[in-house]
């Protein structure tokens, strides 16, 4: 899968490369991250990317132009011409797992990286054919917006991930007709490694029991309970078992 980045900061991503999943699965060619500086696409002295709003108010908006001529270099020199153009942007849809699921079946990606006030809302209604928020908080740039995306993407290409049980299990992982053994959905159970007894607080005995049931029920519960207190918004998507309801029926008393 290739990843084109279209930024004003492409050495912002020189030590998430070099680091963790994006080096592994870069390295073993599951995936490639092209970098590319918008000011390479201007055309004045300058290399100017941003100019004041039409209609006056604070801040500099990215003008349509290098992002265009960028986008379309990209389109130039590709077999297949069709690839999602995505902007980061405040007002794009929220990323959740489903979106990354759906992101990581293309085999080419390009991320269009704002700044400043914003973009040209040319850019998003004739160019971009994705516009992608990664929460409602307001960070100053798309470029860390960018890298969440391709983290969340790229950990779901096939042979990234040497476990492919990890991925089975993440909290998020929208059930597909899964099995209710699995934690599909919910929010993870806590996790202990030795000391099983540290500064007085001790790991929960069941733990320690190797009774295997008796720890699978207890994981299960505690996911529940988690779940229900925190992201009682999750429990919708999940398909519960009459033990499960039973459970968190007995939390609400
Ligand atoms: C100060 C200007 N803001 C008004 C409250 C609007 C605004 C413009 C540009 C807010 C943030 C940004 C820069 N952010 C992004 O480009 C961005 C982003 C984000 O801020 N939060 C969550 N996801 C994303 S994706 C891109």
């Amino acid at each position: 899968m290739t990843f084109d980045i279209i930024t004003i900061f492409p050495e912002f991503f020189t030590s998430i490369l070099e680091h963790g999943l994006l080096k592994r699965a870069t390295a073993a060619g599951h995936a490639a991250i092209r970098l590319h500086d918008l000011r390479d696409y201007t055309d004045d002295r300058h290399r100017t990317v941003d100019d004041r709003p039409f209609g006056g108010g604070p801040g500099m908006v990215f003008k349509p132009e290098p992002i265009y001529r960028a986008v379309e270099a990209l389109r130039s020199e590709v077999q297949e011409k069709n690839f999602p153009v995505i902007l980061l942007s405040p007002q794009g849809r929220l990323l959740t797992q489903a979106v990354a699921e759906e992101l990581s079946q293309a085999a080419h990606l390009v991320l269009i990286c704002g700044r400043y006030e914003g973009v040209d809302e040319r850019v998003a209604e004739n160019l971009a054919t994705d516009e992608i928020s990664i929460g409602d908080f307001v960070l100053s740039g798309g470029e860390l917006p960018a890298a969440v995306l391709m983290e969340a993407t790229i950990r779901l290409l096939p042979g990234v991930l040497g476990n492919e049980e990890s991925r089975e299990q993440d909290s998020f992982a929208v059930p597909a007709g899964a099995a209710a053994e699995v934690r599909h959905g919910l929010l993870d159970c806590p996790h202990y490694t030795r000391p099983a007894e540290f500064r007085n607080w001790k790991v929960p005995e069941v733990l320690l029991s190797g009774d295997h049931e008796q720890i699978r029920q207890w994981r299960r519960r505690r996911a529940l309970e988690k779940t229900w207190r925190r992201r009682p918004d999750l429990l919708a998507q999940v398909p519960l078992s009459a033990e499960d309801r039973q459970w968190l029926e007995s939390l609400r008393t």
